[in-house]
């Protein structure tokens, strides 16, 4: 659990830091009392309180002023005197919305406005069409979608009025679901308006860690009108709940080397008007308290022993939210981690569709860009892939046509090993000679015809003994030829 607290210590410090490292370094800030006000002695004996100014229903105590009391139909509303000095601010809200109910109603609305708004208006107590920025913590469910109770932000120009039957939804700026009523111990919201950017961080009271705090949102390029007034309101309706404002404490705050000097240096003047102020405050202070004790001289003794002793019951439900906070400090603890995990997830995707796109980005050195090293691509690996495949089948495909032709050699081999005659021989040397030696065969023939011609010859074939041998051959074939018909005729007959 210890350790658990650190790592929350260390989540706050993050958040805090990284709202403030995206302006560069942290600015400065003040504490202006004169835009707060906190227990103890919060309003005086005249109920007053210093510098600020409230109506309808409200009620300032010494420990809190109750906006809204637990009563049907309640409006109230507290408003700062002087208008902001300076553009930049944080406010921490320390509140309880309270009330026997399981739902309440119907809010609490803190605002900056460029004039006060009213006592009694119909935007949790204080006036609609304002100008400036309203951050409401919305109790009661008006549009029935189980969302609330509910934080949002709605930024106005004077013109837009608030829509209640939606909760405002089509108008806010920011938001998100946050339960706030009913805590064992009191809820927190600091918001900050620094460099154009408007975050809220929410502390749900389920805890007594001051730090406990988490983002509700965070939105820039808000701009909001200079000069503003803060002011806070509450409001009841046919469900009442209490609406207790503990502490409203307002810091100013100034970016590096923009702190204005003439606020450090007071003028001499100044400063003694000022340590006069403070003594009369405590002077003040001081006889209130002496006519406390004296108007209740048994009150001390009882508050003493109220707090030194703890009954059975108080005990009991101490223990009870220790163990509460036990838990969810548990929770927490799980929920961070899976945030981490879906983060992570998150990162090795993004890596992933880095890889599909070319590249994979590493991160460099700390301070430096990172580099992006040139890998292969999903693209090139695909494409190398399909060129071995057309490769691997070309060489399938030739493979079986060597084959083919492999076989067909071989038949032809068998068949010329068979029949002689279908040799194939190649064109060279033997038929050439052959060539030659048939030229020589009918050179030596045509000198032999050229020869018969002149020598006599008594064994040569004379023309007409020739035309007579031929004459004898025909009739014969002749003869031959009508016996075969004939017999042919007689076979015919016979069948
Ligand atoms: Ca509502
Ligand atoms: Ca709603």
């Amino acid at each position: 659990m210890k350790m658990a607290a650190e790592v929350r210590w260390l989540l706050v410090f993050l958040v805090s830091c990284g709202v403030s490292s995206c302006h560069g370094e942290a600015p400065h800030r003040k504490f202006e009392y004169k835009y707060s006000f906190k227990p103890p002695y919060l309003a005086q004996k005249d109920g007053s309180v210093p510098f600020w100014e409230y109506g309808g229903n409200a009620i300032a105590s010494a420990e809190n002023v109750r906006l809204a009391p637990s009563l049907r139909s309640q409006k109230g509303a507290i408003w700062v005197k002087q208008p902001a000095t300076f553009d930049w601010w944080e406010v921490e809200l320390v509140f309880r919305i309270s009330g026997r109910g399981r739902i309440g109603a119907d809010g609490l609305a803190f605002w900056y406005t460029s004039s006060k708004g009213s006592y009694n208006g119909s935007v949790f107590g204080s006036s609609d069409l304002w100008t400036g920025l309203g951050v409401f913590f919305d109790s009661f469910d008006n549009d029935n979608k189980h969302n609330n109770p509910y934080i949002m932000a709605i930024v106005n120009d004077g013109t837009k009025e608030f829509d209640h039957t939606s909760d405002g939804s089509s108008q806010q700026l920011a938001g998100c679901l946050r339960d706030f009523r009913n805590k064992p111990f009191a809820t927190r919201a600091r918001i900050e308006y620094y460099m154009n950017s408007l975050t809220l961080l929410f502390h749900n009271g389920m805890t007594n860690n001051e730090q406990d705090y988490d983002i509700c949102f965070r939105v820039d390029n808000v701009v909001l009108p200079k000069n503003g007034y803060f002011g806070i309101s509450a409001a009841t309706g046919g469900l009442a709940d209490d609406h207790d404002v503990l502490y409203f404490l307002t810091t100013s705050l100034y970016p590096p080397g923009q702190l204005p000097m003439d606020g450090n240096k007071v003028s001499v003047e100044e400063q003694a008007k000022l340590h006069q102020e403070y003594l009369d405050y405590q002077k003040k202070l001081d006889e209130q308290k002496e006519e406390y004790r004296r108007e209740h001289p048994e009150s001390q003794k009882n508050e003493f022993d109220e707090t030194f002793y703890e009954t059975e019951s108080q005990r009991e439900l101490r223990q009870i939210f220790n163990g509460q906070s036990q838990m969810f400090d548990a929770l927490r603890e799980l929920h961070r981690k899976l945030d981490e995990i879906v983060g992570r997830q998150e990162r090795t995707l993004s890596l992933i569709s880095q890889v599909g796109q070319g590249g994979v980005q590493v991160a460099g050195q700390p301070g430096q860009q990172p580099v992006l090293i040139d890998t292969i691509r999903r693209q090139e690996v695909d494409a190398v892939l399909n060129n071995q495949n057309v490769i691997l089948n070309t060489a399938r495909e030739i493979k079986t046509f060597v084959g083919e032709v492999h076989s067909k050699t071989e038949s032809i081999l068998s068949n010329q090993a068979r029949a002689p005659t279908a040799q194939v021989q190649p064109m060279g040397y033997d038929y050439q000679s052959f060539m030659t030696e048939m030229r020589d065969g009918l050179n030596t023939l045509k000198k032999d015809v050229k020869t018969t011609g002149n020598v006599d010859c008594p064994n040569c074939l004379t023309t007409s003994i020739f035309l007579l041998f031929v004459a004898v051959q025909m009739i014969i074939l002749l003869v031959y030829s009508l016996y075969r018909d004939n017999k042919e005729a007689q076979m015919k007959k016979l069948y």
